[in-house]
Parts: C-alpha cells; structure tokens; sequence
C-alpha cells in the first residue's frame, strides 16, 4: 500500500466535478485527430507511460545570488523534500523519478532513504555531484577550481567525491552520475584555457573509471556562472569533445537554460544525438541567460522543437538512445510544488505533440523542399491543444483533472507550515 500524501478521496471528488467535461473535450479532440489518421487512445496511452524526474532541490524555494526569500513550510532535508515530490507525483502521474544532490542529501542510510522514495512510489534518479562550493570542514577550496584545479590536492578532492557519490547511487537504485563543475575564470589570463580542459579530462577520467558497467556519467556543459569569463566546460562542443575522450559511457547532458541567448537547441540536440552521445536534458527555461525559470513558461515553442527532434531520434536510433529526462529550475516566487506540476504538464505537453506530428508528410515536404508544406506540418501538432489528453491520462492513472485545484484546497503547504521547521535566510541558486 502507498503512502498518499494527498486524500485519494479528496482528488476523486474533485475530478468527479470534471469528468463530464473532460469526456466532451477529449471526444471533440479525438474526432479532430481521427480525421488526421491519428488515434487519440494510443497517444493517451503513451503519455501515460511519459515520464520526467524532478530535482530533489527544486522542492525548495531558490534564490538568485542576491537573495532568497523562503516560503512557510518548505522541505529542510531529504526525507521532507521526498514527500513533496510524492505529492507532485501523486497530482501529476508524470514524475516518479526523484534526483538527489550530494552533500546536500547525504543521510547515513542510503538504503532506507531508497525504501522511504519507495513507500510513495518514487525511485531516485540521476545522483548529482557538487564541487561548486565547499562544505564545513573540507580540506581543499573549490574557489579556483574543482576537477580542473591547478592544485593536485583538490582534484583529489573533487575525484572522490564524485566516487563517492556513484556509491551513493548504487546504495538508491541509481544508475547515472551528472557531472556538472563550476570551473572557469573571471579574468583574461588567470588561467591557461587549453591547459585546465587537460586537468579536467585526466580527472574526470578517474571518475569514469570508477563507473560500474551498467552506469552512465553525464557531462553538463554551462557557458557562463559562476565563471563569468571562461568555463571549462562551456559549451555543447567542450562537453562533446570530453565525452568521446571519456568513452562510451559518458554522454552529453544539455539543460536548456545553459546555452548563449538565441542559440538552436534544437539542432544541438540532432548534433548529439548524430555523435551517439545524447545522455540528457535539464528541462527549464529562460529569457535572458540561466534564469531557471519554469519549463515552457517563456518560449514553449522551442520545447516542443527539442521534443520534435527527440521525435526523430525514437525513429532513428543510435545505440544506446536512452535520455534521462529531468526538471532543472528555481523556484524563486512561487510554490515549488505547483511549479513542478506546472512544468511537467508543459513538457509532456510538448511531448505529446510531438508525436502528433504527420512525419510522413513532414519528410515527404522536406524531401520535395516544400517549405511552407513542412513548417504547417510541424505547425500543426504544436497548435494543437492536447489539454485533454493529459488530463485523462493523469486521471485515469488516479492523478487529478485540476492539479492546481486540489493541491490548494489539500491545505498540504499549510499543514507543512505548522509543521516543519522554518528554513533561515540567504542566497543560493545553483
Ligand atoms: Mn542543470
């Protein structure tokens, strides 16, 4: 039996408030895609299998470098943040992944923490290593680098960590390690930029070589912060070259928000996928640089096009195309919960309608050079509303119709208010 963190009951009640309507908009649906060939049970059923995990760190509120402002009643360890995520888990149906972050989720019994993620219906996923700032009593300073340091002793220091946390992992049920390092300069000249990519790949190779067969190590490349004139893993060209240097079990991680303005993720996304070394995605979104703000809340468009050359990758694949699939934001002014569940909507969402799209058209155009032909095609499944296909899916899989609805009225974050104890002041984004 689950741990439901939310009334079963009250979540049936208020669907039964919405069930009429939903069957009227999911049939008006389903005619309109029947007159496209297309079957909306089966894409129903596929999104019931959709899944995407949730970052144990975004149950709690972010901040920017300037500040954070604390919400009543949000999580202070893991076993808090786990019963958040059960909630997102239990309203939406689409993120049953959760992803931990070490230090700051070390407890002393990693098997227990996995059988607790299990008593709500939870698995971890991808561990995450942090050697982007230091922790009390640690030798080595992380200031001036990390697996890239000049200081031998510090690279030491960044190797075993990582390696500890790949036995973290085993201990949870994990079987992906995401590298992501702050490494990087503030000044022309501080450091010597071919020579400190050399650092990274002799350390980071010691890492990978402590991967157990069936595991996956990601590289997650950022152009810029905390470094704000070089990064040693900067870009998707970087993180390429590092994996293939690493070997076949290192991949490339891409987190949307990691890339200069305007640059085609897209196309980064078939790159990666040509080299065989698509590993990942961080799903957020931004408007001027890494803003970390919701899934699809700035340009859902360029979702769904990520979600469209995914589309084409399923169809094409390349030995071992397997990508984790995770949300990667802060949740500076909102309910992290409520931002979670609003973003694993949007980025099933844009799944959804990528699986819409006529393929046979779309290539039939592209081979013919029909430009217009092509871009209406693809046009046509992103204006799609499939509103009413994850509504039912999330309800038939005991979800609610109106997530945003029954999560309020479950007073959950006021009940934690009371409960939990408050979390301090203080910056912090990551
Ligand atoms: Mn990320």
């Amino acid at each position: 039996m689950l741990n439901t963190v939310i009334s079963s009951d009250l979540i049936a009640e208020r669907n039964a408030g919405h069930a009429a309507a939903l069957e009227d908009d999911y049939a008006s649906l389903g005619r309109k895609l029947e007159r496209r060939g297309i079957a909306i049970d089966e894409i129903k059923d596929r999104a019931k299998g959709w899944a995407v995990a949730v970052p144990s760190w975004g149950a709690g509120r972010g901040g920017t470098r300037f500040a954070k402002f604390p919400l009543a009643g949000e999580p202070t360890n893991i076993h808090e943040k786990l019963e958040d995520c059960a909630v997102i888990q239990q309203l939406g149906r689409t993120t049953p992944g959760v992803s931990p972050h070490f230090p700051w989720d070390c407890v002393e019994d990693y098997g227990a923490l996995r059988e607790e993620a299990g008593s709500y219906g939870l698995h971890f996923d991808a561990v995450n290593s942090n050697t982007f700032q230091d922790q009390q009593g640690q030798a080595q300073t992380y200031a001036t680098g990390s697996l890239s340091s000049t200081v031998e002793a510090t690279r030491q220091q960044a190797i075993e960590h990582n390696i500890d946390c790949i036995e973290f992992g085993k201990a949870i049920g994990s079987s992906r390690l995401t590298v992501w390092v702050g490494d990087g300069t503030n000044f022309p000249g501080q450091q010597d930029l071919g020579r400190s990519f050399d650092r990274y790949l002799e350390a980071a190779a010691q890492v990978y070589a402590a991967l157990p067969d069936n595991w996956q190590m990601m590289l997650e490349h950022k152009m810029f912060e905390p470094a704000f004139y070089s990064s040693v893993i900067s870009d998707w060209g970087s993180s390429l070259m590092a994996a293939q240097e690493l070997g076949e079990k290192c991949k490339c991680l891409v987190d949307l928000g990691h890339h200069a303005p305007n640059v085609n993720i897209e196309q980064i996304v078939a790159r990666l996928h040509r080299a065989g070394k698509l590993g990942g995605f961080h799903f957020n979104d931004s408007k001027y640089g890494d803003d970390d703000l919701d899934s699809g809340s700035i340009n859902p468009h360029q979702l769904f096009l990520v979600f469209n050359e995914l589309a084409e990758a399923a169809a094409n694949q390349r030995d071992g195309f397997d990508p984790a699939y995770m949300i990667d934001q802060s949740h500076n002014v909102t309910d992290p919960i409520e931002s979670m569940l609003s973003s694993a909507e949007a980025i099933a969402g844009c799944y959804v309608r990528a699986l819409l799209v006529d393929r046979k058209a779309l290539h039939h155009a592209q081979d013919n050079n029909d430009v217009m032909l092509a871009f209406r095609t693809l046009r046509a499944a992103y204006d799609t509303d499939v509103g009413p296909i994850l509504a039912k899916a999330r309800s038939e899989l005991g979800g609610a119709i109106d997530w945003l609805q029954v999560y309020r009225d479950s007073q959950y974050r006021q009940r934690k208010a009371q409960e939990r104890k408050a979390v301090g002041l203080g910056a912090g984004i990551v």
